[in-house]
């Protein structure tokens, strides 16, 4: 046996945490996964999951060939069949019935892909379809929205510079368990603790009482769905105390004064019924807020799935701006990545809005999407704009998304369905032919995305450690192959596409490298192939690059830094990095306030009696995709009902037994957990479970860990307006004991 060390990062959640691992390359085993203590950002930490990649790889159940489905029995098929048969029912599909008769559903673990995400932007536009759905629309839209109705560019998301900070506020998160979204931050306790040492303060506003909640300071209970009231009664209080106090961005932003007649009704005393929180703890809050020297504002998931996602994400970044803590040391600041990916220049054109609608509805898109919860309606509807086939990527949308059950039966009455994914679950168990991409330790990687969400710069190349099986492709090959058959291409032309279209676009955006030639940098480029030449590309066109000549970053330099590089703290990049047509921040847009009379008329209505619905997430879980791993499926029962001991004996519940949950749309049993770590009136089910459908192949999910799937409570209906996002967090409930 010979055995290789190398080093890379973790692909399982945004923290990216560095790994090293002892492998051999020729029995094609990893014997072992540690954290890298060398690694600048983790420095040695690793949670549960960082051996989710290498089990992946070894389930037995994982697909590693394409299968389609005869008779109701999966056969294997050969790599051509796949291919060439999908594209040939899609494209019959689309020559018969219209583009828009094939739906695409994109899911999360393409986030943690990189030649899939660079690829995407050309498969989506090349399959041209408006019923494109993705996991974004269950998760970050709203604030997707409002940074690009804001900052002119929906990816450039403010991070908070926690290891600067002296006051942490967290709404809607809890980075101790999800390690951090829209905030890569490995060891998120090590650097929470860090800003407690430094004399700061960690405050959690959450209706649960959360592991973060657990190592703050303080924490706040707040009602589901809410937190837009609280942070209109936070700038009312910024106003009323005449602690406004923009500083530099006064200079760049627009409409501050429009704030305080917007915010005017909203006193902490107005909002304390419906909020939970009382005006005096709100005050404080305000008070210790405005009186460190360096404090912060969050908000993550909690705030975006729920009824007012895009004003309470919008808010964040406006008491940021208010008390002049965007873009500064310690505030909300700007990632730059070394690929240059939220740079002006390289701001996706306008996102667009509601350029087209949702047929069953006349729901706008937005970002080129319709909302994931409108999936099932838009499936059902019958005659002239009927959907006929259906495309997931890496997506489990009947977990996954409000109403999942319906979904799985609205899948049902399609053509045609292919799944581009390595399992047979829920979803995919409804498809004709399945396609298994290539896994993470199967290609290279490199952290694309999360190198515009991390709290330091940064930049890391993962290598590939195994060859795939002969045949075998990367997720970024398949869409390739796929849509280049359907338009009579071959897969290389348009791989020539996209490498001719990025270096146009990136000469045409460079002055600094107007003197260069498409051909020039192509010669410059030729010892790298594929998605890794356009990494390469961006590299070193980009801020730390060597602009293909003399000293910078390139890929090849990259590649040997096994620890990554560390590209630096957050540094100030406004007003350069807005992207809007004025250059300046707008911080009242037309399509976030014309939303406010919904949040009024709420107001006026006040809180219902309803019990409320929320989710959590545990350490071991990622979403519905892990279940199937023994290490991470066994252990007690993580899909259990949390409820307050007061609702629990009012209701006549016991722990450890047995509630029946009724929603508009669904009812199920679950186990009672209670505890008064969640808030009277509130209750809460993780996501992600139900592996309960037949023919899925999934055997140790459907037995170690079937649970109830909390998605086939939560109503479709219920969307935030403006991003069309769905309202998984704050529902509407009725608890009984199980009979
Ligand atoms: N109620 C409720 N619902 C939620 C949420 C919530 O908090 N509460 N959270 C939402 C959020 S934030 C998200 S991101 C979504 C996630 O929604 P989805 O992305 O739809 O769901 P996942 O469970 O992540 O499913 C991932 C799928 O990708 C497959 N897969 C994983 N890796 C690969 C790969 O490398 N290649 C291929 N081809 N397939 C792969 C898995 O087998 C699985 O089928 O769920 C959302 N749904
Ligand atoms: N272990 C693990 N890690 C993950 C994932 C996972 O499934 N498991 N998923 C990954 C993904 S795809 C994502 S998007 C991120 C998400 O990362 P986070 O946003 O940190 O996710 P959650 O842990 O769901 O935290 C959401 C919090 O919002 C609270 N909440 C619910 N409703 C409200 C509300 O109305 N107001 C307020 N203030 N709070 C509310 C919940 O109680 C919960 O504590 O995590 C990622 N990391
Ligand atoms: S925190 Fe995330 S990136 Fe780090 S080891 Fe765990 S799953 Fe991997
Ligand atoms: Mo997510």
């Amino acid at each position: 046996m010979s055995t290789e060390t190398i080093h890379r990062s973790c692909p399982t959640c945004e923290a990216s945490c560095g790994l090293v691992m002892e492998v051999d390359r020729e029995a094609r085993q990893v014997i072992s996964i540690k954290g890298d203590p060398d690694n600048h950002r983790s420095r040695g930490y690793v949670c549960a999951k960082s051996q989710a990649f290498r089990y992946i790889y070894e389930d037995p159940e994982r697909l590693t060939r394409p299968v389609r489905k005869v008779n109701g029995q999966w056969q294997e098929i050969s790599w051509e069949e796949a291919l060439s048969e999908t594209a040939q029912r899609l494209a019959d599909i689309r020559d018969q019935y219209g583009k828009d008769a094939i739906a695409m559903y994109y899911g999360n673990p393409n986030g943690h892909n990189f030649s899939t995400q660079i690829y995407t932007q050309m498969f989506i536009s090349l399959l041209d379809t408006e019923r494109f759905f993705s996991a974004g629309s269950v998760d970050q839209q709203p604030k997707n929205l409002s940074c690009e109705l804001m900052y002119g560019n929906g990816w450039v998301f403010p991070i908070p510079d926690i290891d600067h900070s002296d006051f942490f506020v967290c709404m809607g998160g809890n980075p101790m368990v999800s390690q951090g979204s829209l905030m890569s931050a490995p060891d998120i306790e090590s650097r929470l603790k860090g800003l407690q040492q430094r004399g700061g303060k960690v405050v959690v506003i959450d209706p649960r009482r959360t592991e973060t909640a657990d190592i703050a300071d303080q924490h706040l209970f707040v009602r589901p769905g809410t937190d837009a009231f609280l942070l209109m009664a936070f700038v009312n209080e910024l106003f009323a105390t005449g602690r406004v106090a923009p500083g530099r961005l006064q200079d760049f932003t627009d409409g501050i004064e429009t704030l305080e007649s917007l915010s005017a009704p909203y006193t902490p005393e107005a909002v304390a019924a419906i909020t939970g929180v009382p005006a005096a703890q709100l005050r404080q809050l305000v008070n210790e807020f405005c009186s460190a020297s360096a404090p912060v504002l969050y908000g993550r998931i909690g705030l975006c799935t729920q009824q007012f996602g895009t004003l309470a994400s919008w808010l964040v970044d406006v008491v940021n701006i208010l008390t002049g803590r965007l873009d500064a040391r310690g505030g909300a600041m700007f990632a730059r990545p070394a690929t240059a990916h939220n740079d002006p220049a390289s701001a996706p054109p306008a996102l667009g809005y509601n350029r087209w609608q949702s047929r069953a509805r006349g729901f706008p898109e937005y970002m080129g999407m319709l909302p994931a919860s409108l999936m099932a309606e838009e499936m059902e509807l019958q005659g002239e704009h009927q959907v006929r086939a259906l495309i997931t990527v890496a997506g489990n949308p009947v977990l996954s998304v409000p109403n999942g059950k319906r979904i799985h039966a609205a899948m049902e009455q399609l053509d045609f369905i292919v799944a581009f994914d390595f399992y047979i679950n829920e979803t995919t168990s409804a498809a004709d032919i399945i396609i298994p991409s290539t896994t993470q330790l199967e290609h290279s990687n490199y952290d694309f995305l999360f190198s515009s969400t991390c709290v330091r710069n940064f930049a890391q190349y993962s290598p590939q450690t195994f060859a795939p099986d002969p045949g075998a492709l990367d997720q970024y090959q398949i869409l390739n192959e796929v849509t280049a058959r359907m338009n009579g291409m071959s897969a290389s032309d348009l791989e020539a596409m996209m490498l001719d279209g990025l270096i146009g676009q990136l000469l045409a955006n460079a002055p600094a490298l107007s003197h260069l030639s498409v051909d020039d940098i192509k010669l410059k480029t030729a010892g790298h192939q594929g998605p890794e030449r356009l990494l390469d590309i961006m590299l070193r066109a980009g801020p730390y690059g060597d602009k293909f000549a003399g000293d910078g970053l390139t890929l090849a330099q990259l590649k040997e830094l096994p620890h990554g590089i560390d590209l630096g703290p957050l540094e100030p990049r406004l007003p350069e990095l807005l992207a809007t047509a004025n250059k300046r921040i707008n911080i009242v847009p037309d399509v976030i306030t014309r939303d406010i009379p919904r949040l009024q008329a709420a107001l006026d209505t006040g809180p219902g009696d309803d019990m409320l619905l929320i989710g959590r997430r545990h350490i071991r879980d990622m979403n519905s995709w892990l279940h199937n791993l023994n290490n991470y499926a066994r252990g007690k029962n993580r899909c259990t009902l949390l409820i307050n001991p007061q609702d629990a004996e009012r209701i006549g519940l016991v722990d450890a037994g047995m509630a029946k949950i009724t929603s508009r749309v669904g009812a199920f049993e679950a186990e009672v957990h209670t505890s008064d770590s969640i808030m009277p009136g509130v209750v809460s089910l993780p996501h992600g479970f139900g592996h309960t459908y037949r023919d899925t192949r999934q055997s140790v999910a459907t037995t170690l860990t079937p649970g109830v799937s909390a998605n086939d409570l939560v109503d479709d209906n219920e969307m935030d307006l403006p991003s069309g996002t769905s309202v998984v967090n704050g529902v509407p409930v009725t608890i009984t004991p199980a009979l």
